[in-house]
């Protein structure tokens, strides 16, 4: 167990930590005050601190152990804290509840890393390391993407999904709940989205090679209830983490067009499910009864999730079926566009202003955005230098291309990575370099960049262990880069990691070791999911 070094050792960095003399001793006498507008923060330490130590951790007014909201804490904004461990007390403070809720994570991180896997029987004493901490964020978005769509994945994954989250200090979960490939959340006013949509015949098998694609044969399906994900919710909020959906369109669609194919081009075409990945021609008609659908389900889906972005998906939609429908270029004609190309910025503007008018911030995905209205917070996801053009223009960015943060490619060249998108790997050091708001741009241009998260599409990856072996430690990267700002320094980055993976060990995440061989040369293997 590597010995843990206070200032090495939490993930993400701290802003400031000045170790003290001396240790808090958390026993079964150790009792928690809480002050008023402070009682998230008793419930979280309590469930996870609680857990961790198999300790009671009883409400008393004398307690050892301080929760309290500061207003003079305020310059820390809505997620800064300050923690201050001394022999006698553990007080932490922060201007907003969700500053606790992050204060909590970092008091679980100074506990010895076996506490995260549950305890060890019989021990009923903890020790803390005494010390000052001052922290707060440098972007407010620090987030992950998870593909819900190619690869169905069971709710309780996605609560543990957020634990791990939490623990990092990331604030948003990006759920991808449709795409081509399956349509995972019900919308009451269209039961076929999941009853026809949630399922397909067989799915690729492998990168298309040069004889086309090959199939698997087998079925794959899958989706939430509302209820499942309206808790999920509740369990993000309480780590303090934001779910925000994303509803694919105008393409990726081809799942709901299996389900209603009068909203395609053709209304005539009967289309199966997508069974291949890569990106689909078939994308959604422009006539008013698909616009009428978008609502309907977006209302649904504001029903569900209550975060203030809703995504609308806008990435890789080809416009040929609309080029070559004398329907769809007909309105476009009669929008004043000039082509018919110019409809998929139409029609995501127009999706848009709904959830505007509804008090929501429309997201999408975006090359440099410049198709969208300003009103748009735009992902950019192509090239490092789009998230600059787009800031440009005014709007608001998370600032994400692929080559830094879709951790879908490979961790590393070595054809043993069990697991990866084909495409060049994005190294952890990669994604540890990212920069979503280089302190070079003017500050009112950085001032729109809210920060930057990590993507995790599963065409290839399946199963949990596949995912958390995808993320993990890249997210740890992630999490430190967007917390820490500019402050990013690699070589304390992978000292502090070094001491981290013993908390990812007692949680039982198969994260790719940090000393697996980065190069073709190392032998098929070094780097394993455990069962
Ligand atoms: C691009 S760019 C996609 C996804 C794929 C991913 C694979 C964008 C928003 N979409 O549909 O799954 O590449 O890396």
């Amino acid at each position: 167990m590597p010995v843990p070094r206070l200032d090495l050792s939490l993930v993400p960095r701290p802003s400031r930590v000045s170790p003290r003399p001396g240790r808090f001793v958390l026993g079964r006498d150790t009792t928690v005050r809480t002050l008023p507008g402070a009682e998230p923060a008793a419930a979280l330490l309590r469930t996870l601190i609680g857990r961790d130590t198999r300790l009671p951790l009883h409400a008393s007014a004398d307690g050892r152990i301080v929760l309290a909201l500061d207003p003079e804490l305020e310059g820390l904004g809505d997620e800064g804290y300050g923690l201050t461990v001394s022999p006698q007390a553990l007080l932490l403070r922060a201007a907003g509840p969700t500053g606790l809720l992050r204060g909590v994570q970092t008091i679980r991180q100074l506990l010895p890393p076996e506490a995260l896997s549950g305890g060890v029987p019989g021990t009923d004493t903890w020790e803390l390391p005494c010390a000052e901490i001052s922290d707060v964020p440098a972007y407010p978005w620090r987030g992950a993407m998870l593909d819900v769509a190619r690869h169905f994945q069971p709710v309780e994954y996605l609560h543990r999904y957020v634990d791990l989250m939490a623990l990092h200090k990331l604030n948003t979960l990006h759920l991808h709940l449709t795409d081509d490939q399956g349509w995972r959340m019900p919308v009451d006013a269209y039961p076929r989205l999941t009853g026809v949509g949630a399922r397909r015949a067989r799915s690729q098998d492998g990168p298309t090679g040069p004889d086309g694609a090959r199939f698997d044969a087998v079925p794959h399906s899958g989706s939430y209830t509302k209820e499942e994900l309206r808790a999920l919710v509740r369990h993000a909020a309480s780590l303090g983490v934001e779910v925000v959906p994303e509803i694919e369109m105008p393409g990726h669609a081809r799942a709901a067009l299996a389900a209603y194919p009068e909203l395609g081009n053709d209304p005539s075409r009967e289309l199966d499910v997508w069974t291949h990945w890569g990106v689909c021609d078939t994308v959604f008609g422009v006539h008013e009864e698909v616009f009428d659908f978008c609502r309907t389900v977006l209302d649904e889906v504001m029903d569900v999730f209550p975060s203030r972005h809703i995504h609308i998906g806008g990435d890789e939609c080809p416009t040929t079926e609309w080029e070559r429908s004398p329907a769809a270029r007909a309105r476009a004609a009669a929008e004043g566009l000039p082509d018919a190309r110019a409809l998929h910025g139409w029609f995501l503007g127009r999706v848009g202003a709904h959830l505007v008018e509804r008090g929501r911030v429309p997201l999408g995905w975006a090359v440099t955005g410049s198709e969208l209205p300003l009103d748009f917070t735009v992902m950019t996801w192509h090239e490092p230098t789009h998230a600059r053009t787009a800031v440009e223009r005014g709007h608001r960015v998370v600032a994400a291309h692929h080559r830094a943060t879709y951790l879908d490619y490979a961790q590393s060249g070595d054809p043993g990575e069990p697991v990866a998108q084909p495409g060049a790997p994005v190294p952890l050091r990669t994604v540890h370099d990212h920069e979503p708001a280089p302190a070079a741009w003017p500050e009112e241009q950085r001032a729109l960049v809210l920060g930057t998260q990590a993507h995790v599409w599963t065409e290839y990856a399946r199963t949990p262990d596949e995912i958390e072996y995808l993320s993990y430690p890249r997210l740890c990267a992630l999490a430190d880069r967007s917390w820490s700002g500019g402050r990013g320094d690699w070589p304390g980055f992978v000292e502090r990691l070094r001491h981290h993976t013993a908390r990812l060990d007692a949680l039982g995440v198969p994260y790719r070791p940090l000393d697996a061989r980065p190069s073709p040369a190392a032998s098929a293997g070094t780097a394993r999911i455990r069962p």
